[in-house]
Formats: structure tokens, C-alpha cells, sequence
């Protein structure tokens, strides 16, 4: 662990200040911005996420690759450089030295945006949905590169769940082979990102931040590798309906088949196409639920340090 920038990693001064004065830090995704979101949606989100976490007494990093260099805290010209982006690259573990050889603009995706947090000394990282098992991957084997990393690299990621274009019952699976934690915050029942529901049991759950927080360190005091999923439920008030949802992902699963979407491409086809069929509202349940983790994760970071 360093806070210290090197030839292919910048930590913004900011937030190697942070670190060294024990502050509470939250690293924050890219692959968000450059696949996840329309631009100028997807800047106007990462701004306001960054605001959040500040608001919450937290310091903001949100990491991606630029100009060959893997980057810890990015200005908002920089932001605005990776939401416009003409052909930005999705970087996950296997892409890092490649996007960083390249000079190419690219998002990291959670995996990435996992290891480089913990490179750089940052325990709490907030998203949007986490990557998965696909549905159909007893065939396709179409495993998120996240959930190998959830299991090897000491980062809590807080999230809303994974989305129903995944195999949510296989994902809670995979993880619980791989040894990973997945608490649900105030509820039983694992969330699917628009919805605050899925019918699958989280493996438990915890009311505080503070039981939270002491999980966290509990595991590390025992040398546990690996990271721990926090799901936390979409605001009601924002949350879909999920009959609508089903139907949009069954739609946009069979264009992705007729067309033979595959491999990386498969996740950022599969939520354009959702986000197509289902309209500015889940735009914003998107927007809300980021922002909604955003808070929740300043908030464990400084339990974490208290
Ligand atoms: N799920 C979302 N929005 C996203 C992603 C997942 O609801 O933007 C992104 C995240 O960056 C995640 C990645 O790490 O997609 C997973 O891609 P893949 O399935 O190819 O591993
Ligand atoms: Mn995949």
C-alpha cells in the first residue's frame, strides 16, 4: 500500500492528504461514465456523486486511466474528458497495462477500480451495480471478472445489488464459494439494482455503520484477503417497477443473442439497451441509487476510522 504517485499511478494531492491524515476516502468507478451512463448524463452524475461524498465529511476518488496513467482523483475537466469520450476503452484487471501502454481514455471498471483503490490505501469504494454471472453462463461461462476480484483484494464495495441481466441467485453463489460477504444494509434480501428486492437472501445483515465498520476490521485483524459487498436497497421512493424491469431485460437479453453480444461488450449492450427501453426513469432510479451509495459509503469509511 502507497500513497505515493509513480510513473504509472497518480494519486491527486488531495487525497494522498486524506490518507496520510487518516481521513475517510471513497474510491468511485469510471466504467460508469465512459459505458454506463448517456453523456452529458453520465458527468452531470459523476459531479454530483463526488458532491455527495463530500457532503458526508468524505474525501472523493474517483479512478480511471488517462494520458498513460492510472489515476487516483481526477479533476472535473477530466471528468468531462471521460464522459465525452469518443471511444473510450472499458479497462477491468486483464486491460490495466494495456489501457495504460495505449494512452487511451478508459473506465475502470469495478474490478479495476477495486485493486487500484487498494494500491493507493483506499478500504471503501461505492458504485452502481456490481458485475456478475450471466444468465445462460453454464454456457457462455460469462463470469464478471469482478467476483474473482471481490475474493483476492481487501476493498469494501457498496452497491444496490446486481441487475436482473444477470443470474442473481448464481452471483450470490459464485461469492459465497469465493468467500466473499455480502451484507444487506437494513435488509434480508439481496437488492436488483432498480428494484429493492430479488426473492435471494443476502448472507447477513447488518442495521449500522458501525456493525459494519467492525466487520470490516474484524476480517482484516484476522488477515482475511479479499473484499465484502454492502448492498444497499434503491431509496423506495426511487425504486422501479419491476414487472416493467423484467420485461425490458427480456427484450434486451434476446437482441443480445440475435446479435451475438459477447464477452466485454455484453454488460455495457445489455444496460444501454435497458436504459433505452425503459426511459429517463430508470436514468434517474440510476442516478439516485449511485448517489444513495455514495452516502453510504462516506459514512462507513469514517466508522472505519473511528
Ligand atoms: N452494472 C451496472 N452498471 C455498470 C456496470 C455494471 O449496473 O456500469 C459496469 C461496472 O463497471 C462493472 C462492469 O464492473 O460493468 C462489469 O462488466 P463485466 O460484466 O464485463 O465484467
Ligand atoms: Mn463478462
Amino acid at each position: 500500500m502507497s500513497f505515493e504517485s509513480s510513473p504509472y499511478l497518480g494519486v491527486a494531492p488531495e487525497v494522498t492528504a486524506a490518507l496520510v491524515e487518516a481521513r475517510p476516502v471513497v474510491a468511485l468507478e469510471s466504467t460508469i461514465i465512459t459505458h454506463g451512463m448517456p453523456y452529458p448524463r453520465n458527468v452531470e452524475t459523476a459531479l454530483g456523486v463526488e458532491a455527495v461524498v463530500r457532503q458526508n465529511g468524505a474525501v472523493p476518488a474517483t479512478i480511471a486511466v488517462l494520458d498513460g496513467r492510472l489515476r487516483v482523483g481526477v479533476s472535473a475537466d477530466e471528468i468531462e474528458r471521460l464522459g465525452s469520450d469518443r471511444a473510450p476503452m472499458k479497462v477491468s484487471r486483464r486491460d490495466l497495462a494495456f489501457a495504460i501502454h495505449s494512452g487511451l481514455v478508459g473506465g475502470t471498471t469495478v474490478a479495476a477500480t477495486m485493486l487500484t483503490a487498494a494500491m493507493a490505501g483506499i478500504d471503501v469504494f461505492a458504485t452502481g451495480g456490481i458485475g456478475g454471472v450471466h444468465r445462460g453462463a453454464t454456457e457462455s461461462f460469462d463470469v464478471s471478472a469482478d467476483l474473482q476480484e471481490l475474493a483476492r483484494t481487501d476493498v469494501t464495495v457498496v452497491c444496490a445489488g446486481v441487475k436482473s441481466i444477470l443470474d442473481i441467485g448464481l452471483t450470490l453463489e459464485y461469492l459465497e464459494t469465493l468467500g466473499v460477504p455480502v451484507i444487506g444494509f437494513r435488509t434480508d434480501e439481496m437488492p436488483a439494482f432498480y428494484t429493492t428486492r430479488s426473492t435471494y437472501r443476502v448472507s447477513q445483515r447488518l442495521d449500522t455503520t458501525a456493525d459494519i465498520a467492525s466487520v470490516i476490521q474484524i476480517r482484516k485483524l484476522l488477515g482475511l484477503a479479499g473484499g465484502v459487498v454492502v448492498a444497499n436497497p434503491i431509496p423506495a421512493e426511487h425504486a422501479m417497477d419491476r414487472e416493467v424491469m423484467e420485461q425490458a431485460i427480456g427484450a434486451a437479453l434476446a437482441e443480445a443473442q440475435i446479435q451475438g453480444v459477447s464477452g466485454k461488450d455484453a454488460t455495457p449492450f445489455l444496460l444501454g439497451r435497458v436504459a433505452e427501453l425503459t426511459g429517463s426513469e430508470s436514468l434517474d432510479a440510476n442516478v439516485e441509487l449511485v448517489k444513495s451509495n455514495a452516502r453510504l459509503a462516506s459514512q462507513i469509511a469514517t466508522a472505519l476510522l473511528v
